[in-house]
């Protein structure tokens, strides 16, 4: 066997993508998919997957990794455990932040935060740059001379004390990001709605984890689309809208994009599978489910899904953001804080890919390659990662290979993460990722993790979505309404 050309041949699976699903093995040399098709010569080694699926490894978009929250709340993962979580639920890539937060220079932001996933990142890396202090300097320097080196999407808040910018801020944002073929992602929520809400509920003492819900009012979603939505329009500028969670949020974009608008968007399984009913728990308990924007209502799910199905919604990422449940995370105000005071966020690397495919395979709902796709070809494609997000010759062989009938019921204990807990616990998946590949090495193999701190790799992007030819000028598209938009 040694004189074989390949180092490894992945034998008798079935294999998916974005658009096939058929039988071959997949011949790997060193870290690249080289060969897909019936009876390939033996390899130097090989993994059985007869009766197997063998998808490529998950393309997670959104994640947040050993980041500072503005409120100062350190996030129970670090690069190693959050990617080691990442990858035993079969996802090989994922783009975090760096967060700068008022008073921070950008470039040393970067910087630090590129250190900290080199040290302890198992699974390839890259990062979205979060602008919240919005000086001339990163307007001018910064944003042109980061997404040149390769940091080609910038995250912005529309809410949030400490971290939201303002409209004027988020137009200089556009227009510098436009200018630098970069993409803006955001998070969009009204803030005036719900600093106004919080107050007044505060104020009648409707204080539990309930009512973060009944505070980030549905119409403060769709409001801050809107918006948004104006602002891309009027300067021409690509933009991805971050964890869409209403049926009117889902239909503001799909009105836009039917307009022409370079809108993308993604939701998570939190806004799939959950609802705001998980927070009402007795205590504090239902902190374990806040997140913001929160869980909605079953109707609000079948609207996402069928904005899934119809490409309204492209993707769909964890918005990975641990806190324990302890005095360390959600519970740092003290055992019954009021919902204000708990930190949002939800641990989802590990769960994103066995809960979707559990619901879209084993349930039949849109199918595998429809998972496929929304799971890592289409944020590979948006985001510009070219050697990731699918089974294809030339692509890095980051695989994962499914058992298609393992039934798995999650409970806390068995998550890889920091946080201690999984808003999921209890339910019954089937369908689980057994053998998980990064760049032709086996990562996982079973309960055994084979990856190191320092094995993943930083990805540089070139603009994606962002800098892909196509599509019309807004002033093409309806001269009247952008009048003097060319100026800009
Ligand atoms: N909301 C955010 O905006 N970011 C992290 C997690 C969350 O719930
Ligand atoms: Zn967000
Ligand atoms: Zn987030």
């Amino acid at each position: 066997m040694s004189d074989s050309i390949y180092d490894l041949v992945i034998r008798g699976g079935t294999v998916a993508t974005s658009s096939d699903v058929f039988a071959a093995d997949v011949g790997i040399i060193g870290e690249t998919i080289v060969a897909i098709g019936s009876g390939l010569p033996a390899g130097k080694t090989e993994i059985d997957a007869r009766g197997k699926l063998v998808l490529p490894g998950g393309v997670d978009a959104h994640a947040h990794i050993e980041q500072l929250s503005a409120a100062g709340i350190m996030n129970a993962d670090s690069f190693e455990s959050a990617t080691k979580s990442a990858a035993f639920g079969g996802t090989t890539s994922v783009i975090c932040f760096a967060a700068q937060h008022v008073g921070m220079d950008v470039r040393e932001v970067v910087t630090d935060y590129t250190a900290l996933a080199k040290r302890g990142a198992t699974i390839d890396y890259a990062f979205h740059i979060i602008v919240s202090d919005v000086t001339d300097k990163v307007i001018v320097e910064d944003i042109p001379a980061l997404v040149a080196e390769g940091f080609s999407s910038i995250k912005i808040f529309m809410t949030y004390d400490r971290l939201r910018v303002e409209d004027e801020k988020l137009l200089d944002i556009l227009a510098a990001a436009r200018d630098a073929k970069a993409l803006v992602c955001v998070h969009a929520e009204n803030h005036g709605i719900i600093s106004w809400m919080v107050k007044r509920l505060t104020e009648r003492g409707y204080t539990a984890p309930k009512y973060h819900p009944v505070s980030h009012a549905r119409l403060s979603e769709s409001e801050a689309f809107t918006r948004l939505i104006a602002f891309s329009e009027l300067l021409d500028q690509p933009i991805m809208i971050f964890h869409v969670s209403t049926r009117e949020g889902a239909a503001v974009i799909r009105e836009a994009r039917g307009r022409g608008v370079k809108v993308f968007a993604e939701t998570c399984p939190q806004y799939l599978f959950l609802t705001a009913d998980d927070l009402d728990k007795p205590g504090a308990e239902g902190a374990k489910w806040m997140c913001s924007p929160p869980a909605r209502t079953t109707d609000d799910q079948d609207a996402l899904w069928r904005a899934l199905e119809l490409g309204d919604l492209q993707l769909v990422s964890s918005d990975h953001a641990p806190y324990r449940f302890d005095d360390t995370g959600k519970l740092r105000a003290g055992p019954n804080p009021s919902f204000k005071q708990i930190a949002n966020g939800l641990p989802g690397l590990e769960t994103r890919l066995p809960l979707l495919f559990d619901a879209m395979v084993s349930n039949g709902r849109l199918g595998l390659s429809k998972f496929v796709e929304l799971t890592s070809t289409a944020p590979a494609q948006i985001y510009n990662l070219p050697g990731k997000g699918s089974i294809a010759i030339g692509k890095d062989a980051d695989i994962a290979i499914w058992d298609r009938v393992r039934e798995v019921t999650l409970t806390d204990a068995m998550m890889h993460d920091k946080t201690g807990f999984t808003p999921y616990v209890g339910r019954t998946i089937t369908g689980w990722p057994e053998t998980v590949l990064l760049r032709g090495r086996v990562l996982v193999e079973g309960d055994r993790f084979a990856g190191q701190p320092g094995d993943g790799r930083l990805m540089l992007r070139e603009g994606g979505a962002a800098a892909a030819p196509g599509g019309r000028r807004v002033a093409e598209m309806d001269p009247a309404r952008n009048f003097g938009a060319e100026l800009l």
